[in-house]
């Protein structure tokens, strides 16, 4: 049956005599039943891929092209005067992460559906989801962000589970998103939620009362957590989320016939950061209420779980004070306990204990308790196996591996991308969309002034998209004749948002003394920052700031403009990376574990101006120095420099006067008046007095660098080889590779 034929039974009227909303709940309920028809029953072990996030973005799409039917519904609309992008916009798009760890959740369920594994995603549905973020004054104000609704992609379940904190339980439900692999197989993304949640006690932005536990359970991802409600709620929020993933596995593995002494045989489970750790515990509570003895269950649940750690910083890091974890789930405490005394007895040395000085060490259990621990990018393994992690590695070498991280083509490429997809499909045929290193054969094009030439004209086409889409969607006016210097990313100081303000800083003085650039340049930021995190919001500020004047200052606007995005997400990527040219991967070395935007940018033929950090490394590895421009101190330097505690940014601002007169004007008249004296003062005191992520050092190489890029840029046609090799060598960045690796060496389905 076509779309057409679905939607007149559905509606009683042909496509041309429905309304967009109509279509879209058409289409809706079209692809639901596609989808379901691509169910399999799955073999006898299963992945279970626990995560507080999956930042699935919009769905219509994407089901399309994975169920073949995208080209087909698209005419069908055309035919009748409509437009699938005008229908698309109708779908909201779920706010289920945060940044890079969501996204690239939601990146591995498609892949575990195309190659047509058996696993599933479990996590919660957030009913606001993160927060939306709204400019005012030239300040990031969070709003709610609601995107459930009537037509959902998320279909009603009859499971549901007690789950029972100290003190009150609840009754979940559980909800199921389906993932479509590419011209494969149907899984699930199962998310759990609770009746009693009130969206009415959200007051004044995102605030609502955070002790009403069985009210604001699932309301919003990472609730404030700067008092203890705040905290206590979020391990509330992970343990309902595990206890559900929990019951679930048992009951699925019962049904197909597990004695749970073999559990293993029939479920791996990732944990995907520590957010899932209280998995462990749980199992083996549960376990033993289902008649297995305490060594019994540690012994079953210590073959079945999995750890992936992505990032370095100790704030991600999770510990719980032991009274929190009595008040929220005391039913745990006596497991953890006997967890942690297993480990004392065999270890002495209190580095890898497991509680710690009042605290429970998330990751420690993860590491003790489970089969694999794995990084996301060589470099960052590297650094867990020799610095962070380094105690744990001597204890168990085998459990650590690398999973250098990926991204689904088919969003990243074949959708959002269209003209590109096209033009490559016709330079070696359709074989790169099931196997991404046949991307390779594109280098053959490198010298073929020609066809270097047609990437250039689909990179101007994406240009005009992007300048089109911000100007109506956003009211936002870039000129697609500049180069687009793009940064989006989560909000952190480690990312270095704010040594690519200096930058801009450094380019309106130069600007301003007549040195003018050879073409104007658009610095294009999104971000979120989290709520409570001070000085990330101070940097959005300077952002929106210096936005501001150069965009009123009519000796530099015609040469520099800078755009903040409003609510960075998804869909917003969707359109800014295929029209990148420059795309900003500046994270202090040692501290971005991978990045996956530097992956999708690649894959689009943008040209990374980036440290030695992350996949950057691997990046460089494939492209070489001159499709990669490389700047600034490496991991070792600065994991140097933070045991010897020997940096002080004061002595780089006395003995730079260029870097001097940029930190200043933070705290110039120009910017005072548009700005916040609080905010402004507080970011320029946090770089003179600490700089704790190391700008400053990298500054004067980061600026020669980007001028570098900026130079290089004028020559188009080897400008257009770098895009090139980059496309052509991104073939390893897809999450295909990643989960044929993770099945491979961890979870053998
Ligand atoms: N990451 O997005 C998050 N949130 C966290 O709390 C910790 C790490 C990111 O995970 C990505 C996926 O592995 C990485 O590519 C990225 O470097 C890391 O910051």
């Amino acid at each position: 049956m076509t779309a057409n034929e679905y939607i007149k039974i559905r509606f009683g009227r042909h496509m041309d005599q429905c309304t967009n909303e109509e279509i879209y709940v058409g289409l809706l309920e079209y692809v639901k039943d596609k989808a379901k028809s691509k169910e399999i029953a799955g073999g006898k072990k299963k992945l279970y891929y626990i995560s507080a996030e999956f930042l699935i973005g919009k769905l219509l799409s994407n089901n399309l092209i994975n169920l073949g039917i995208y080209d087909e519904v698209k005419a069908e609309l055309e035919a009748c005067g409509k437009s699938l992008a005008e229908i698309e916009e109708i779908e909201v798009e779920p706010s289920l992460g945060n940044g890079g760890l969501g996204r690239l959740a939601a990146c591995f369920l498609d892949s575990i559906a195309t190659l047509g594994l058996n696993g599933d995603g479990v996590g919660l549905a957030y009913h606001m989801g993160l927060f939306k973020q709204v400019f005012n004054n030239n300040l990031q104000n969070e709003e709610p962000n609601p995107w459930m609704s009537e037509h959902s992609w998320m279909t009603k379940t009859e499971r549901t589970y007690q789950v029972d904190f100290g003190g009150f339980n609840v009754t979940s439900r559980m909800y199921d998103i389906d993932v479509t692999g590419y011209d494969s197989v149907t899984t699930k993304l199962h998310l759990f939620d609770v009746d009693t949640v009130d969206e009415s006690i959200i007051k004044d932005g995102i605030n609502f009362d955070k002790s009403e536990f069985t009210k604001n359970l699932t309301l919003f991802l990472y609730p404030d957590d700067s008092d203890d409600n705040g905290r206590l709620l979020r391990v509330y929020q992970q343990y309902f989320m595990v206890s559900n993933a929990a019951q679930l596995i048992l009951d699925e593995a019962v049904e197909k016939g597990s004695n749970l002494y073999d559990l293993a045989d029939y479920a791996v489970i990732q944990i995907n950061d520590t957010h899932p750790s209280m998995v462990i515990p749980e199992l083996i509570r549960l376990l033993q209420i289902r008649g297995l003895t305490m060594d019994e269950a540690i012994d079953v649940v210590s073959k079945c779980t999995a750890y992936t750690n992505h990032t370095i910083l100790a704030e991600a890091l999770e510990k719980w004070p032991i009274h929190f974890m009595m008040k929220a789930v005391p039913q745990l405490m006596p497991i953890i306990r006997e967890l942690h005394n297993r480990i004392a007895k065999k270890v002495a040395d209190p580095d890898v204990a497991i509680i710690k000085d009042g605290l429970v060490h998330m990751a420690h259990m993860d590491i003790h308790y489970g089969i694999s621990i794995n990084g996301v990018a060589a470099l960052h393994t590297e650094i867990l196996k020799e610095t962070e992690l380094h105690k744990f590695y001597e204890l168990y070498p085998e459990k650590f591996n690398n999973k250098t991280n990926g991204i689904t083509f088919r969003r990243w490429l074949l959708y959002c991308n269209p003209e590109l997809s096209k033009l490559i499909e016709e330079l070696i045929g359709p074989g790169f969309k099931k196997d991404a290193t046949e991307l390779k054969k594109l280098e053959q094009y490198m010298n073929d002034d020609a066809v270097v030439q047609r990437f250039l004209d689909v990179k101007n086409t994406r240009k005009t998209v992007l300048k089109n889409y911000l100007a109506k969607t956003q009211g936002i006016e870039i000129d697609d004749n500049s180069v687009y210097d793009i940064q989006i990313k989560r909000l952190h100081e480690y990312k270095r948002q704010q040594m690519n303000a200096l930058y801009v800083i450094n380019k309106y003085f130069e600007i301003k003394e007549g040195k003018k650039p050879a073409r104007p340049i658009t610095v294009i930021f999104g971000a979120k920052a989290a709520p409570a995190y001070v000085i990330a919001k101070d940097i959005i500020h300077l952002i929106l700031c210096l936005s501001e004047i150069i965009a009123k200052d009519p000796e530099v606007s015609p040469y520099l403009k800078v755009v903040m995005v409003e609510n960075y997400n998804v869909t917003l990527a969707e359109k800014l990376i295929p029209a990148c040219d420059i795309h900003e991967q500046i994270s202090l070395a040692s501290k971005e574990a991978s990045g996956t935007s530097n992956m999708k940018f690649m894959l689009n033929g943008a040209v990374a101006i980036g440290t030695m950090d992350g996949a950057n490394v691997e990046m460089h590895e494939f492209v070489g120095d001159d499709n990669i421009y490389i700047f600034g101190e490496d991991s070792d330097t600065v994991i140097k420099r933070y045991a010897d505690a020997s940096y002080c940014s004061r002595e780089y601002y006395e003995k730079d006067a260029n870097l001097k007169k940029c930190v200043d004007f933070i705290v110039s008249d120009e910017l005072l008046a548009v700005g916040q004296k609080e905010n402004l003062e507080r970011l320029y005191n946090e770089l003179l007095n600490k700089d704790w992520f190391m700008t400053f050092p990298d500054f004067k190489d980061y600026c020669q660098t980007k001028e570098k890029a900026f130079a290089d840029y004028e020559d188009r046609l080897t400008w257009g080889r770098k895009m090139v090799k980059n496309i052509a060598n991104a073939g390893f960045f897809s999450s295909d590779r990643t989960i044929a690796q993770y099945n491979a060496d961890i979870w053998h389905l």
